[in-house]
C-alpha cells in the first residue's frame, strides 16, 4: 500500500509510525498536498494529506478512519486500539486529545504561514497556542501517572501513545517559543523513549 504525505505532517505521521507497528508492508509518496495538490486529489475530495492507497486502488481518508481500517486488516494481539470497553475508551481519549493538539498547533503554525505579517491576528495565534498547551499538559499528567508504563494502562503500545508521542514532537518542532519539552516533562521523556524506537525514528519528521 502507499501512504501520500510527508513525515512533516503529523497526521501523515501518526498513521507511519502505527503502519510500522502494525507490520504493514508500505511505500511512501512524500508529496505536500499544498504544492503538489494533483496526486492527492485523484484518490481524496478533500486534497489531503494523509490518504492510504490499498493495493487495489482503494483510498482511505482521514488519520481516525484510516487507523481504524488498518487495525481492521490485523489479528486482534497486533491492534494499536482495542476492541471495546475501558481500555478502547481510554485510548481513545488519549489519541483524541492527541490529535486536538495537532489540530491546534497546526492552526497556529498555519497562521503565520499563510498570511502576510500584516494580516496575522495575534490573539487568534494564542488562542491556538493556548488549547495545545491545554493538549499537551493533560497528556503530561497522563504521563505522570503512566510512570513506566504506556500512556492509557495497555500491556503494549497503543495508538495513544504513538499519537500522545507524535503531538508533542510536532508542537516542539512547530511552536518553539511554547517550550513545550521544558514544560511538559513526562510526555518529553515518555516521547524521547517512544522516538528511539525504529518505528518512529524511521519515520522522522
Ligand atoms: N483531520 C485530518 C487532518 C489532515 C490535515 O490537516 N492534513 C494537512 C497536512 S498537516 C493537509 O493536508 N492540509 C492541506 C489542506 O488542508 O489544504 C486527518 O486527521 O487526517
Amino acid at each position: 500500500m502507499k501512504l501520500i504525505g510527508g513525515f512533516g505532517s503529523p497526521f501523515v505521521r501518526r498513521v507511519a509510525v502505527s503502519l510500522n507497528f502494525l507490520g504493514f508492508d508500505w511505500e511512501q509518496e512524500a508529496i505536500s498536498a499544498f504544492d503538489n495538490p494533483e496526486p492527492v486529489k485523484k484518490h481524496n475530495p478533500l486534497v489531503r494529506v494523509p490518504t492510504v492507497v490499498l493495493d487495489d486502488g482503494e483510498a482511505l481518508v482521514e488519520s481516525y478512519a484510516i487507523l481504524d481500517a488498518l487495525d481492521d486488516m490485523v489479528d486482534d494481539a497486533k491492534q494499536l486500539i482495542p476492541a471495546g470497553g475501558v481500555p478502547r475508551r481510554r485510548v481513545m481519549q488519549l489519541s483524541a486529545v492527541s490529535t486536538g493538539t495537532m489540530d491546534k498547533a497546526v492552526w497556529a503554525y498555519y497562521e503565520g504561514r499563510f498570511h502576510p505579517a500584516e494580516k496575522v491576528h495575534e490573539p487568534w495565534v494564542e488562542h491556538n497556542d493556548g488549547q495545545v498547551m491545554g493538549g499537551l499538559g493533560y497528556l503530561d499528567a497522563c504521563a505522570k501517572k503512566a510512570g513506566d508504563n504506556w500512556l492509557a494502562g495497555t500491556d503494549r503500545i497503543s495508538q495513544a501513545d504513538i499519537s500522545a508521542t507524535v503531538a508533542i514532537t510536532f508542537a516542539n518542532r512547530v511552536r518553539p517559543k511554547l517550550e513545550v519539552m521544558e514544560k511538559f516533562p513526562h510526555l518529553a521523556a515518555f516521547a524521547a523513549r517512544c522516538e528511539a524506537m525504529d518505528e518512529f525514528s524511521s519515520a522522522a519528521p
